[in-house]
């Protein structure tokens, strides 16, 4: 049986403070606007609130590329607010993670400026400089032929000291060398000054990618290829977060989730198995990158619902003995839920319910992004200069004025692809700025124009409302403990429309205390035949998101479920 713990059991919510609640009437989501909507978050049911970066920052990447790390932005309000804030969350019973992203810092961080300075400064060593080298046409390129993830070179030449620093992300990214014992001990010493205000963990960001493997070029023409193979998992990955456990977070009863891109199956238990001392759990990218085609993120290809089956069950294999996952459909990188594993059209409610019925029956600890409770949407801006993800627009600049690519068509992966899909602002009723901000105000990025129908006033009192469902699937998880712990077993992984699994109450034979449950999920628009497996019986129906479900008691080997049908019994048998 598994060790049983408070993050295992816990539903975590993800906040983009950029665009939750506007209170400043600048436009822009802040601190004090999440305290005002605190009650709607506890009302949901969860216990964890992971906050994306609210850090001082000059925004180049919204709060990722970060230029002080024990300063609130002055955009989100100051660090009174967020004391209040977290007051306010442990006093309503939950807790709060933030957002760590230490594998870089902004370039206008107090550190890169020193560092650029001068080749001798004390800090040069904080970050990854590296002289240019000379082409057989007598020219200075880049040390290596490195790509960075928001289209571009990874290198940019800095005048001042004639080198290239590295960065992966943007050129206002800076990696940080964590090679440096200097540099650990910083970001150590950032670790410990927020959990010594009390914060109870951290979602760490591109962790994976901290150990750099060495500077020679990639072989890859897929940029995937590249993360997993050149830059992701590096040779001392695993010590340094043995060290940051072993001096900072160990002496807190805290949680911590790596994000990972280039993290596989084999690597992952390694970040997160209980013996380790490293993370509780990571972000893999199984089904997140699943739908990019052979030019990467803007060439998306339709979801293969049979491997998005099997990314889960390989997952929840890899982590049985020992480790543990996180299941979640959509964070502020990625499209929708709804629009991308649901139907957003005919099947919106019940494909949100669905999903959200997914989520809250896998084994692994949820995570809910903002919106996706009342079922909120992609969204289809027309024209470019309606954008403001700086990965779109480097692509587009990229791809549509350098490289002639039709911008019709790049507007089209846009649409599906593009994290402004999961930025535009949060929809709490239908007023004209859907509540985010003062009518007066312009908000800093579009609403989903869908706000008048979508929102959470106008679910927030209905009881057939997917947010009332998400209410109610949190509440049913919590009080179903086996939904936590028990194995995952799915049967129809060939099956062309279902998601069934059972979680059976049994581990290795024996009877663990929990009861089975058998979660039959019919992710399609056609009803969909359920043949059960013949050892078992459904003896009594708990929970479904139909109102017109198929609560037939059943003694019968089959069942049919209706169009984004989504059941969950109580079985006996194994
Ligand atoms: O969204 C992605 C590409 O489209 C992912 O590859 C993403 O860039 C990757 O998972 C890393 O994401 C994290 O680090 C980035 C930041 O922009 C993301 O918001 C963050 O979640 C750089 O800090």
């Amino acid at each position: 049986m598994m060790n049983q713990t408070w993050w295992k059991e816990a539903v975590v919510y993800q906040i983009y403070p950029r665009s939750f609640q506007d209170t400043s009437g600048n436009g822009v989501g802040d601190l004090r606007g999440i305290i005002e909507r605190l009650d709607h978050v506890k009302a949901l049911g969860v216990d964890v609130i992971w906050l994306s970066p609210v850090y001082e920052s000059p925004n180049d990447d919204n709060g990722y590329d970060i230029a002080d790390y024990r300063a609130i932005m002055a955009e989100f309000g100051t660090m009174a607010d967020f004391d209040e804030l977290l007051n306010g969350i442990h006093t309503r019973g939950m807790k709060l993670i933030m957002d760590l992203v230490a594998n870089h810092t902004s370039d206008e961080h107090a550190w890169f400026e020193e560092s650029r300075a001068a080749k001798d400064n004390d800090k040069r060593d904080y970050y990854i400089w590296k002289p240019g080298v000379e082409g057989p046409d007598g020219v200075m390129h880049p040390p290596t032929n490195w790509g960075s993830f928001f289209s571009g070179p990874a290198w940019e030449f800095d005048a001042a000291t004639g080198e290239y620093y590295l960065h992966l992300f943007t050129r206002k990214q800076p990696d940080l060398n964590w090679e440096n014992p200097a540099v650990r001990k910083e970001i150590a010493d950032v670790v410990e000054f927020w959990l010594e205000k009390g914060v109870d963990g951290f979602r760490m960001d591109v962790i994976s990618l901290i150990s750099k493997r060495g500077y020679t070029d990639t072989p890859h023409e897929q940029f995937n290829d590249t993360i997993a193979n050149v830059y992701a998992n590096g040779p001392r990955v695993h010590e340094f977060l043995q060290e940051l456990y072993k001096n900072v977070i160990s002496k807190y009863d805290v949680m911590t989730v790596g994000e990972g891109p280039g993290i596989d199956l084999n690597e992952g238990p390694s970040y997160v198995h209980e013996d380790r001392g490293e993370l509780n759990m990571i972000f893999h990218f199984g089904h997140m990158f699943m739908d990019q085609g052979p030019g990467g993120k803007f060439d998306p290809v339709p979801i293969d619902f049979r491997r998005f089956k099997e990314v889960f069950v390989e997952w929840d294999q890899a982590m049985a003995d020992g480790g543990w996952n996180s299941v979640f459909l959509c964070n502020h990188d990625f499209p929708r839920a709804v629009s991308r594993f649901g139907n957003d059209g005919p099947y919106w409610k019940e494909s949100a319910t669905l999903l959200a019925t997914l989520l809250m029956t896998m084994r692994g600890t949820p995570y809910v992004y903002q919106g996706e409770e009342i079922g909120m949407t992609n969204v289809a801006f027309d024209a470019i200069d309606d954008y403001r993800d700086v990965e779109t627009l480097n692509a587009y600049n990229e791809q549509v004025l350098e490289g002639g690519r039709d911008a019709g068509d790049f507007m089209r992966a846009v649409h599906i692809m593009g994290r402004d899909n999961v930025r535009t602002p949060m929809q709490w009723d239908d007023s004209a700025r859907a509540g985010f901000c003062a009518e007066d105000v312009e908000p800093w990025i579009d609403l989903n124009p869908n706000y008048d129908r979508i929102n959470v006033a106008a679910q927030m009192d209905d009881p057939e409302s997917i947010f009332a469902y998400y209410k109610k699937a949190i509440a049913f998880r919590k009080a179903h403990k086996g939904l936590v712990y028990n194995d995952v077993d799915v049967w129809t992984l060939e099956d062309e429309q279902l998601f069934c699994f059972l979680r059976p109450g049994t581990t290795n034979g024996a009877k663990n205390g929990f009861d089975s449950y058998a979660v039959l999920l019919n992710m399609s628009d056609e009803p969909a035949e359920v043949l059960l497996p013949g050892r078992i019986i459904l003896s009594e129906h708990l929970f479904s998101n139909l109102s017109n479900q198929s609560t037939k008691p059943t003694t019968t080997s089959s069942m049919t479920l209706m169009s984004w049908e989504a059941s969950i019994w109580k079985y006996h048998g194994n």
